[in-house]
């Protein structure tokens, strides 16, 4: 089969062999190195976001314990909080979208490499402005990863540790549009010829989508965080009820960004699963079609169900009913999804190597943290859980079972691709294990703590009947996964120096990125296989059955 050359990039490649210095690697312009660059930013500011969670879990091990005071604790669950959605989820997806895409589509580089630079460095800049509000005298912000007013005006948040979070959040938020806009461009304009978007492999889909969703919701984000800077800084009065402003627009601002941002970390995690299952169950995607548009759908949906987040303002029946009505029909595409997934595996010969294992419980874990999510749409539900752990516990069925479990199985598909090395299955399998023991035992015991009335972010609680042992076990969990998490390391340490080589192909997969060298070179492909179909590598390995003539003959099946 004739292969396809790829267009040169827009950009002209450093020729010669590439030393790799730091001050190459600061330099680089190159979207592999960047990639690698963001996960390793999210890493580090992981290790934060892990330890300050560790503290509070020690705080919360008994009733009424002084291990941390209460000012210590709200700093501590407010960068928990700020890390982990800004720091390390965005940065994880944003790094596999700017190394995988142009892989996918058969492209050499991002549209704009040196903007894709400027977007990491936005990032990195943005969370380290965050942490030095260690440094400063005050302390690093105290009021929540949402910073509702009026907590976070400068009459009860007097510290720095507000302006901190603003200007670090403003940057990474610019760090984020960038990002986006680069992607959109890129599978705009960089598709090999072929791979039209009926080819384009679900995961650069749902980053697609995603980008578009950056692009909508982060400037609203900007805009309040500024006017809460103008408020702080010089006396303004956006959010001052006193003065004429308004609390509740702070809310609205947050949530119009941020129950898109649920999505932007939550779609290209269906899009990772839906690369992993099909190559392990041996089978092709299931309903394609279905999944690109069930995601669209998802994507317009979120901007219409913010205000599920604010039922217990008082905004009144009608609001908050129209709000419930919307918040249930996301659950339908969703759900969707989830079939997808599940008859894609129906039948197929599955191997459960770590990534699968991990793809498949995804869909468990995610499908539970929908369910808690489907109840707190009901608006009587919501005024009695809302604000207690039920909450938290929602919160991480969707951002660890859901989100997390992707970019584990992820990174374990995609390992081999970046470094050329297989990470261990065995302690891959030991790792899942522990981690799935340690994060159900931590988040599902939370659902009963909410349902008993236990506050959120309080710093500590009486000695009510089950709080200290439901708590004590939620803290042994969440040590359970620091465990599984340093073996987890341990594996990444050890296999880039001894793990098995991995050949271009170790999975026998697909997509495009598989017909790339491992690592890829410099200059990702000279040339790639013909893309006639959603799977270009398996047309190549079975000339005799390609997808291309099948689709072919469905099509001229249905004509007739
Ligand atoms: C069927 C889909 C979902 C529905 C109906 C839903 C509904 C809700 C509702 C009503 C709340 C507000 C709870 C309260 O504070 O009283 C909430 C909170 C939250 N949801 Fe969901 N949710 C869904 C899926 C998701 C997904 C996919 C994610 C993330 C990937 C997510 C992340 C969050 C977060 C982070 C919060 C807590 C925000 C905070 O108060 O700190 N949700 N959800
Ligand atoms: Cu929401």
């Amino acid at each position: 089969m004739e292969k396809v050359i790829v267009p040169e990039p827009h950009v002209p490649l450093p020729s010669g062999k590439t030393d790799r210095s730091l001050l190459q690697w600061m330099a680089s312009v190159d979207h592999k190195q960047l990639g690698i660059m963001y996960l390793l930013t999210a890493l580090l500011f992981f290790i934060a976001g892990g330890i300050e969670i560790l503290l509070i879990r020690i705080q919360l091990i008994t009733p009424d314990n002084t291990f941390l005071g209460p000012d210590l604790y709200n700093q501590l669950f407010t960068m928990h909080g700020t890390t982990m959605i800004f720091l390390v989820l965005m940065p994880t997806l944003i790094g596999l979208g700017v190394y995988l895409v142009p892989l996918m589509i058969g492209a050499n580089e991002m549209a704009f490499p040196r903007l894709n630079a400027f977007s990491l460095w936005m990032t990195l800049l943005g969370g380290l402005i965050l942490y030095f509000s260690f440094l400063d005298g005050g302390g690093a912000p105290a009021a929540g990863w949402f910073s509702y007013a009026p907590l976070s005006s400068s009459h009860y948040s007097s510290t720095k540790g507000v302006d901190y979070y603003c200007i670090g959040l403003i940057l990474t938020g610019i760090g984020s549009v960038t990002a986006a806009l680069n992607l959109v461009v890129t599978i705009l304009t960089l598709r090999i010829p072929g791979m039209d978007f009926r080819r384009l492999p679900v995961f650069v889909w749902m980053m697609f989508i995603t980008a578009f969703l950056i692009l909508a919701a982060f400037p609203v984000l900007n805009a309040g965080l500024v006017m809460l800077l103008i408020d702080r800084q010089l006396n303004a009065h956006f959010f001052s009820p006193a003065s004429g402003g308004s609390a509740i627009l702070w809310q609205h601002l947050f949530w119009a960004f941020g129950h898109p941002e649920v999505y932007i970390l939550a779609l290209p995690p269906f899009g990772i699963i839906s690369e992993v299952i099909p190559v392990f169950s041996r089978q092709p995607i299931f309903g394609y079609r279905f999944l690109i548009g069930s995601g669209i759908a998802i994507a317009l949906l979120a901007f219409g169900v913010w205000m599920h987040h604010m039922f217990a303002v008082g905004l009144g029946n009608p609001i908050n009913g129209f709000f419930a009505a919307g918040s249930m029909l996301i659950g339908i595409p969703t759900g969707i999804k989830v079939f997808n997934w599940i008859l894609t595996m129906r039948g197929g010969s599955i191997r459960f190597t770590t990534a699968m294992l991990f793809a498949a419980s995804f869909i468990v874990e995610f499908t539970i943290g929908g369910l808690s999510g489907i109840s707190f749409a009901l608006v009587p539900l919501d005024w009695q859980l809302t604000d207690t752990y039920y909450v938290v516990a929602h919160i991480h069925y969707v951002f660890l079972g859901g989100t997390l479990y992707a970019v584990f199985a992820g990174l374990f598909y995609w390992f081999p691709k970046i470094t050329g090395r297989k990470l261990s299955e065995r302690l891959g399998r030991i790792f899942f294990w522990l981690f799935f023991l340690g994060f159900n035992l931590t988040f599902m015991l939370q659902h009963v703590l909410g349902i008993l009335g236990m506050p959120r972010r309080v710093y500590t609680y009486p000695d009510l009947p089950y709080f200290g042992l439901l708590n004590l076990l939620s803290t042994v969990g969440a040590f359970l996964m620091a465990a599984s998490i340093g073996l987890f390391f341990w594996n990444i340490l050890t296999s880039l120096r001894k793990g098995e080589r991995a050949g271009d192909d170790p999975w026998n997969a697909w997509t495009l990125e598989w017909a790339s060298s491992s690592p890829p070179a410099l200059k990702n492909f000279d040339k790639v296989p013909p893309v006639r179909s959603l799977r270009p590598l398996w047309d190549l390995k079975h000339p005799e059955n390609p997808d291309w003539k099948n689709e072919k003959s469905k099509q001229t099946r249905n004509e007739k």
